[in-house]
């Protein structure tokens, strides 16, 4: 299953695989995996030691790329196509365009967790373990690493234990803002939940009565973003950035997968916060209980 144990990066070659492309396929690489969570977090020297080593693959529906229980060897991205997962004979998702898979076995050593079968004919861009290793892997315990240490120190976390902590820090994207940036705008949809790493932001909102009103600052150690996802509504409040700010964000999907632990204290705190709603204005989180 997709578990968050121990990654050990062990893989010692010297040698840098690269297999010739050219600007066009360097491109569509690039298109398929800009929105790619495993891809997101690389810097650019790393990326392009990636993208030197992938090779294309093509395939045709019902052709089987990976078999539950084999090892593993390559890990692939999907230019396009649509692929199917199957764990234990039973069909689990679809992945499509700008998606990935195969990447379990290799991180963790294990044999491949699910069968993976072409749905629609498509195009593989797929990766060698050792480069695997070397790159994406290594990125994904640095990220982990750093971003443990931050999640132990924030006190609304404190419930979760070491596997919850892990798969958090795996899904947590670094978003970086200079002074002034609006970060969240009131009546947007909310797709994405934050916790500040770095700096703080101030918080206001346009009341009924049409009047702004400037909320509790937050810093380093708080949270916001989680009303819209908890409710499905659109933005209650503005947050602009109050000099550089570094947050860790987190999508819709992954936060009410992987917070789930902490979603009473969400809840308690919006409560609380409707209740102060009147008299906010000066006041800190703490004392009112405020969030947004
Ligand atoms: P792999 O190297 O084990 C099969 O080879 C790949 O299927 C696996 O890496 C993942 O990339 C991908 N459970 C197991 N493997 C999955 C799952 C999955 N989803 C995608 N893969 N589950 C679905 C989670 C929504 C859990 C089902 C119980």
């Amino acid at each position: 299953s997709v578990s968050a144990e121990s990654i050990t990066p062990t893989a010692n070659i010297n040698e840098r695989k690269i297999i010739y492309k050219s600007d066009e396929a360097k491109k569509r690489i690039n298109e398929a995996t800009t929105l790619n969570l495993l891809f997101k977090n690389l810097d650019r020297e790393t990326k392009q030691h990636v993208v030197d080593a992938m090779f294309e693959k093509s395939v045709m529906a019902n052709d089987i790329v990976i078999r539950q229980g084999d090892e593993g060897d390559y890990f692939y991205a999907i230019e396009h196509g649509i692929f199917e997962i199957f764990v234990n004979g039973q069909l689990v998702l679809e992945v499509g365009n700008g998606g990935s898979f195969g990447e379990l076995a290799l991180m963790y050593n294990t044999p491949r967790a699910a069968t993976v079968r072409a749905k629609t004919d498509g195009t593989l861009w797929a990766v060698g373990r050792e480069t695997f290793l070397l790159t994406i892997t290594s990125s994904v315990y640095r990220k982990r690493s750093a971003y443990e240490e931050f999640l132990r120190s924030v006190s609304f976390l404190t419930t979760l234990d070491q596997s919850e902590f892990s798969k958090l820090a795996d899904a947590l994207e670094p978003n970086n803002f200079e002074d002034g940036d609006t970060i969240i705008s009131q009546g947007d949809p909310g797709e994405y939940f934050y916790i500040i790493e770095q700096g703080s932001v101030n918080v206001s909102k346009i009341t009924d009565m049409g009047t702004e009103q400037q909320l509790p600052s937050l810093t380093v150690g708080d949270y916001f973003g989680e009303l819209a996802l908890l409710n499905e509504q659109p933005r209650k409040a503005t947050v602009v950035s109050r000099g550089p700010v570094r947050l860790a964000a987190l999508r819709r999907d992954a936060f009410v997968r992987l917070l789930g632990p902490v979603m009473e204290i969400f809840r308690r705190n919006a409560a609380e916060y409707n209740l102060n709603q009147q008299n906010t204005t000066g006041q800190t989180r703490q004392e009112s209980g405020e969030n947004h």
